[in-house]
């Protein structure tokens, strides 16, 4: 079995809070150190990374594997049933009304977004183009803030702030902006600590740090909640992401390279920062939503990892039983506090590499995303946790290069683009975004942008599909999965007033471009059965994820047959 984890490097620059950063699965180390380089190769050869940090603050070390899998004996979950957002009824007053009541409508967004670097007029406005709504890579670091410790309960102007530029652009270009707490402060930090955790003796200082920051960027220009405006309005920050990968295990000493620290083996730690963050957050600004920490969830580590994993081709630093040990410690210590679980959002990152392990015990349902998120919310369930709602703060796969274990192509990383915003929207996530909207430069070549990183921001393939896929399903609700005998057939149907739209495409339960594996192309067939509530024709129109439209069948038939590929098409009853 042979595996091969390719070196890379990620460098990040920060900048006025925003951190750029270089990641490519995901697997994320949050480094404090800098102009630090490293390589290290396992005894065994079989393993082989070498990353490169350039600037520092926070180092993502993003680990491609690629990898002949070991056959996964997926452990069989329940398949959640996707049920359709129901309008939320809206009481009637009874009194006579001396003022119209105006209900509050359910503001529904779709949840199409990505993670970027690059937040040039450029790249905005070929997001907006494309349809994304999200926005995810902004950082703010509590370093920047506080290098060092300053009484922000008493004086929060004397932070050094400066996130608010950044978020009005982002929402004057139309996004959604969510913002990532990185870089914890040097006079905070434990021994050994690389900048992404801190010691216990400053959850205080923590706690006091995001309060100031949620009240400053809560909208009001009132800066330390006492009622009295202080300066300017700041923008709004409607989401906070609690450190990235929290789940990394810095004591892991499974592959040399994966330095760095994050909360991995402090679960308990986490929990305790979430909800001193939540409580804070959510007292400076209601409306504001503290999400979990963008979990890699894979590349386990040896001691961790559930039976069946895909060991050891995937072993890693990140500890399997984080999510446990963090809702563990709330239950059982703040489980009948107002507040419990204290966190809004919960989130993950998914890539297609890791696939194999996540499918559903049955094909076609509860595939590569599908089968990730599911499979966490019912341990989190397992666990007592409330139901939560989830984002995918990182998805992706790059356009090239290939190598022995792997075809990559803009077109396969178009495929890769479609499924996923479809999946997403399966899930009814609040957030899904693809990594990452324009490549970075990356010491190995990879191409995770949807965008080239040349002087024009020249469109991939991938950016193609994207614009495609959001409009295809712009206010297009999901409705349910839809199937044929064919289980390599996976096909999912969304509806608006009047109309039904099923996307579909074959998935053969591996990941993406694997050599040695052949995609599935199959006949299917639809009849009016596949279109309740609309007028059956005979004729239907189909268009593929680059935006081309065949019209197949004839007037009048009852069956119409379509050939499908890995491609998702998307296909409608024609006139
Ligand atoms: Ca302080
Ligand atoms: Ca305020
Ligand atoms: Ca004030
Ligand atoms: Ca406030």
């Amino acid at each position: 079995m042979k595996v091969r984890a390719l070196r890379r490097i990620a460098s990040i620059v920060f900048a006025v809070g925003v951190v750029v950063a270089g990641l490519g699965l995901g697997i994320f180390v949050g480094c404090q150190s800098t102009g630090e380089s490293f390589s290290a190769r396992t005894p065994s050869g079989e393993h082989r990374a070498e990353a490169t940090q350039t600037i520092s603050t926070v180092l993502y070390l993003p680990l491609i594997m690629s990898a002949v899998a070991p056959e996964a004996s997926a452990t069989p979950t329940a398949t959640a049933t996707p049920v359709p957002p129901t309008p939320t009824a809206t009481s009637t007053p009874t009194a006579p009304p001396t003022a119209t009541v105006t209900p509050t409508p359910t503001v529904w967004v779709q949840s199409f977004g990505v993670h970027t670097f690059n937040t040039s007029d450029t790249a905005k406005a070929k997001a907006n183009s494309a349809g994304v709504r999200f926005l995810a890579g902004t950082w703010l670091s509590w370093s920047s803030v506080e290098p060092s410790n300053r009484d922000l309960t008493n004086n929060p102007m004397s932070g050094n702030w400066g996130l608010g530029g950044t978020i009005r652009n982002l929402q004057n270009a139309g996004f959604t902006p969510i913002v990532t707490i990185a870089s914890s402060p040097s006079w905070a930090l434990p021994t050994k600590s690389s900048g992404c955790d801190f010691a216990n003796a400053f959850m205080g200082e923590f706690a006091e740090f995001m309060w100031a920051a949620a009240e400053r960027y809560d909208g009001d220009g009132d800066y330390d909640g006492d009622g009295d405006a202080d300066g300017p309005a700041e923008p709004e920050v409607p989401y906070w992401e609690l450190y990235n990968e929290a789940d990394f295990d810095p004591t892991n000493t499974v592959q040399p390279y994966d330095h760095g620290g994050c909360w991995g083996n402090r679960g308990a730690d986490y929990g305790e920062l979430l909800r001193r963050a939540y409580l804070a957050v959510t007292q400076a600004n209601p409306r504001a939503k503290v999400v979990f920490s963008g979990i890699a969830y894979d590349r386990f580590t040896p001691e961790t990892q559930p039976p069946g994993y895909l060991s050891p081709n995937w072993d890693g630093p990140f500890n399997y039983n984080f999510v446990a040990d963090v809702f563990n410690y709330l239950g059982t210590n703040y489980g009948g506090e107002a507040g419990y679980p204290f966190v809004h959002v919960l989130n993950v990152h998914v890539y297609n590499d890791f696939r194999p392990y996540w499918n559903g015990a049955t094909k076609p349902y509860d595939q590569e995303m599908l089968g990730k998120v599911r499979k966490l919310q019912a341990r989190l369930s397992g666990l007592g946790v409330p139901a939560l709602p989830i984002m995918v703060t990182e998805v992706g796969i790059p356009s090239e290069p290939s190598d022995s274990w792997t075809n990559r192509s803009e077109e396969l990383q178009a495929v890769y683009v479609a499924q996923t915003l479809v999946r997403g929207e399966v899930l009814g996530l609040v957030a899904n975004q693809w990594f990452t909207l324009v490549d970075f430069q990356h010491e190995l070549g990879y191409k995770y942008g949807l965008l080239k990183n040349d002087v024009g921001l020249t469109e991939k393939l991938g950016y193609t599909a994207y614009r495609v896929t959001t409009q295809e399903l712009d206010g297009w609700r999901y409705d349910q999965q839809v199937t044929w005998s064919n289980t390599s057939v996976e096909g999912h149907r969304f509806s608006k007033v009047g109309g039904k739209k099923i996307v579909v495409w074959t998935d053969t339960g591996e990941r993406l471009g694997k050599k040695g594996t052949n995609p599935v192309t199959a006949n299917i067939t639809f009849n009016a059965s596949y279109f309740p509530g609309v007028t059956w024709t005979g004729k239907l129109r189909v268009t593929d994820k680059l935006g081309g439209v065949t019209t197949v069948g004839s007037a009048g038939s009852q069956n119409v047959s379509v050939t499908v590929t890995q491609s998702p098409v998307f296909v409608e009853v024609a006139p």
